[in-house]
């Protein structure tokens, strides 16, 4: 039989639609694993794959959503994915239709979160989906759906697995919440870059919303992807009624905007959660008219972070240079000590000057490479959502620092060595990745711009016989050393301008190096900077502490028109005149967030280690232990919470918030004595569901000040081990705590069966969500507002 991806060349493709809503009308309990019904019930399952091919699909999703090893023990997780696969197959085999019927092995995700928002690593998260795909392969599986993704690393982890363990076409659709974006912050273009540059074979949407409220990520997909886009809705935004999930979407208004996306060039398409073969079938019908759109090449160049895509040919790109120990004494030292903060800080500090990818080159030849341009790809990602640019000349560091990246990054470089492209196209075809070419080889650097094209010429033809497409390659024609060589900048120009044109490719130039030996560097590169971009430079790795250069490219900007009303230069001018003035103020310049000292700065910006180092100054300083508590570290955590509630923090950089202000918290309980011991045991806890902790640690350690006997069971506690713990303890006060609306309602279950089995024991509540009203609401005995008022209302209520 011809693959799918052969068929979709002249036709659309049709998924089927929900498997859950179904199994729930066939009486699945709550809380069954429905693959089990693979074999339980076999008849139910072939019915309903059955009922979906005669509407129409021709891709029938194996009932393997959950399939993996953390669900099931090894053996059963094989039967239940050939049983799943054989159902799929038997459907097909006796279903009342002609047209061709594929099966998918349908992968889901594993439902833990990966490190650092989690602590799956990315490394064991791969493994989970290498044991479902090896046993998709075994079982005969046509093709891999991979769906429901919510974090863009776990759709890499698991579309590595799949290409990593088969041949398999393998399609990815994620699911995305109203704001348009994945759970952990991914606008669709960077999951374009992402999922395109490792080789999906289709890519889009399915899932979350209905389909009028997906047009504008799949208008977006549409736009960015030249692989064929597909979408699988829900029938609308699910709903509980009366304790039962609604659907607000019916077949014939589902089917005809599906259709209109099919108008628009989306080439495959099914349902998701509340969809049923009434669905497909009104969707089949509809779309029997429409002529599919051929799936275009877009030439367009991207990468991308976990958040966001970086596009060229639209503007110049800043590439900040200053993640590279050449010539940089404190920086070699702060390798050489593991001193990852020294790097995060450039991160950082680059990203407010405004560039939009950081170079990360940690080579030393002191240094295990691997290991440290790894890790230093993985911390750097957990403090900035800017795409990074791999810098190394060892093919395993850029092969590991590929691998746990998050994103489509840029590959600084291959040249025109045989040797070198040996090493690197494996690398940007497996991984994907924006790869900079440096237009030398075997014979060193050619001294005639035409030299250095016919180079570019024969690096372009060799990354074809890898599959690289020409958008991936952006060409480095090598900024040389003026004060050597007169002409040297010439040549370099006249190369830029004839790999712009004549190639029609990227640029991209090292400007520093033009101005090396000379006094007053920055004039003269500024200056080779601007001649650069007037012939159309793509992008430079640059030095963004320089005021010249970003003088440089700010004009550039508004005189080529890239700037409405020079708006953004205004800005950058007014900014460097209040920077004057402010001069020694701790705020920071083109910051999404402002903070008012170096302490909450640290915790903003996730620098654990400096976040610490502040805390202790602060407290060998004078300040009381507690007002570094309330007067920074408090406060830097509202301000990460006011970011993401205004999305413009995103969870990974607000879980690295919440480590600084950990260790910054670890240094405060050094300091802080314990008081005369009381007698009273009280019991503190975070609610079940409720993983928030910072509040209740500094009420722990106020409490343990003031002598109190704490016994603190952590968080995300049920309500019956803090009732029996209260009840073994004899407790007098039990302290809850809840940071979300979601959870309050734990707080309240557990009040009642405190009440139920311990009647005499007060119980005090507190967190961020609550209020005295709240609180009376729940039946507390008490609501503190701050760690204060718990000690004042234990004196109180003990
Ligand atoms: Co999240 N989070 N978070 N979070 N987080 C909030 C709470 C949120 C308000 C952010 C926002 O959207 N603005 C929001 C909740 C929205 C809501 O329901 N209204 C939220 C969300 C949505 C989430 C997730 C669901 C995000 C996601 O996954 N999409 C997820 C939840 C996971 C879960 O719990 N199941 C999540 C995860 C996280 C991190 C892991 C990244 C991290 C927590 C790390 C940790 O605690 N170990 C985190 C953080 C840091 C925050 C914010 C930014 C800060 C919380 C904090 O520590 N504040 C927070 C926004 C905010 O509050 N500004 C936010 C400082 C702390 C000292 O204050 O805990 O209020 P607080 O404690 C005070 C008082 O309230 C009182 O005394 C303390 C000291 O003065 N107090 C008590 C507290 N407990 C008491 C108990 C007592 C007495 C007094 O009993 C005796």
């Amino acid at each position: 039989m011809m693959k799918p991806t052969e068929y979709l060349k002249n036709n659309f493709l049709f998924f089927d639609g929900g498997m859950g809503t179904l199994l729930q009308s066939a009486g699945i309990p709550a809380g069954e694993l429905p693959e089990r019904w693979c074999i339980s019930h076999r008849d139910t399952i072939v019915d309903i794959h059955r009922s979906y091919i005669e509407a129409g699909s021709n891709i029938i999703t194996a009932n393997t959503f959950g399939a993996n090893c953390l669900k099931f023990p090894e053996g059963e997780l094989d039967t239940l994915i050939g049983a799943a696969i054989s159902c799929a197959r038997e459907a097909a085999d006796s279903a009342k239709t002609k047209a061709p019927v594929w099966t998918a092995l349908d992968i889901g995700p594993t439902g833990k979160l990966l490190a650092p928002l989690g602590d799956l690593d990315f490394e064991t998260a791969v493994e989970i989906f290498a044991k479902t795909v090896r046993l998709g392969v075994k079982h005969g599986a046509d093709l891999i759906i991979i769906e429901t993704i919510n974090d863009s690393y776990e759709a890499k982890a698991a579309l590595l697995a799949a290409k990593e363990n088969s041949d398999l076409p393998v399609f990815v659709t994620c699911a995305y919440g109203e704001d348009g974006k994945l759970m952990t912050g991914a606008e669709p273009a960077a999951m374009v870059a992402l999922l395109e540059g490792m080789g999906a074979d289709a890519i889009g949407v399915n899932c979350s919303l209905g389909p009028k409220a997906l047009m504008g990520v799949v208008e977006e997909y549409l736009k960015y992807s030249s692989l064929p886009v597909i979408v699988q809705p829900n029938a609308g935004l699910p709903r509980a009624v009366h304790g039962k999930t609604v659907f607000d979407v019916s077949a014939d208004e589902f089917a005809a905007d599906v259709c209109e996306m099919l108008r628009r060039g989306v080439r495959i398409v099914g349902g998701c959660c509340g969809t049923t073969p009434e669905y497909i079938a009104a969707l089949v019908k509809d779309a029997a008219d429409i002529v599919p759109l051929p799936v275009k090449e877009k030439n367009i160049s991207m990468i991308s972070s976990y958040t966001q895509a970086v596009r060229f040919w639209e503007s110049p790109v800043l590439i900040g240079e200053r993640i590279n120990p050449t010539g940089k004494k404190l920086f070699k030292e702060a390798l050489r000590a593991g001193d990852t903060d020294y790097i995060l800080k450039e991160a950082i500090a680059q990203e407010e000057r405004g560039v939009h990818v950081l170079d990360v080159n940690v080579g030393l030849p002191e240094i295990d490479e691997v290991r440290v341009l790894t890790n230093a790809v993985r911390e750097i990602q957990s403090v900035t959502s800017l795409p990074l640019q791999i810098d190394s000349a060892d093919p395993k560091a850029l092969e590991s620092a590929l691998r746990v990246y998050n994103g489509k990054a840029m590959i600084n470089s291959v040249n025109g060595k045989a040797e070198s492209m040996a090493a690197v196209f494996p690398l940007v075809k497996k991984y994907g990745g924006l790869c900079v070419a440096l237009t030398l080889d075997e014979e060193g650097i050619p001294t005639t711009s035409e030299g250095r094209v016919a180079i570019a010429e024969r690096i372009l033809s060799e990354a074809e016989k890898y599959g690289i497409s020409k958008k991936d390659i952006i060409f480095d024609p090598l900024a040389m050393t003026v004060s050597a060589d007169k002409s040297a900048p010439r040549v370099t120009l006249a190369a830029l301008d004839i790999i712009k044109e004549r190639l029609g490719c990227l640029t991209s130039l090292g400007v520093s190096n033009i101005s090396f030996g000379l006094p007053s560097r920055d004039t003269v590169t500024s200056v080779f900077f601007a001649e650069a971009l007037e012939r159309g430079l793509s992008a430079a790795i640059m030095n963004p502490y320089s005021l010249d250069m970003m003088k440089v490219y700010y004009a550039h900007r508004a005189l080529s028109g890239l700037d409405d009303n020079c708006a953004e230069y205004i800005e950058f001018a007014t900014s460097l005149t209040d920077a004057a003035v402010t001069e020694k103020k701790e705020v920071a310049v083109n910051s999404k967030i402002r903070y008012d000292s170096e302490l909450q700065g640290a915790i903003v910006k996730g620098l654990k280690d400096r976040a610490a180092s502040l805390t202790r100054s602060l407290i060998v300083e004078g300040n009381a232990p507690i007002s570094v508590v309330n007067e920074h570290i408090i406060p830097a955590l509202n301000l990460v919470g006011e970011g993401f509630e205004k999305k413009t923090v995103f969870l990974p950089s607000l879980l690295m918030s919440a480590e600084a202000a950990g260790r910054a918290f670890e240094v405060v309980k050094e300091y802080v004595l314990r008081g005369e011991e009381k007698k009273e045991k009280v019991i503190l806890a975070t609610v079940k569901g409720d993983i928030h902790d910072i509040g209740k640690n500094i009420v722990k350690l106020i409490l343990e000040n003031y002598g109190y006997n704490v016994y603190d069971l952590g968080r995300d506690v049920p309500a019956e081990l803090i009732a029996d713990e209260a009840e073994r303890l004899c407790a007098s006060v039990v302290g809850l705590s809840a940071l979300m609306t979601t959870t309050v309602p734990a707080m309240e279950e557990t009040i009642r069966l405190l009440r139920e089995r311990m009647p005499t024991c007060k119980i005090i509540v507190g967190g961020a969500v609550l209020t005295q009203e709240y609180a009376d609401a729940i039946g507390a005995d008490a609501y503190a507002s701050d760690a204060m008022d718990a000690v004042k209302l234990l004196s109180r209520l003990s």
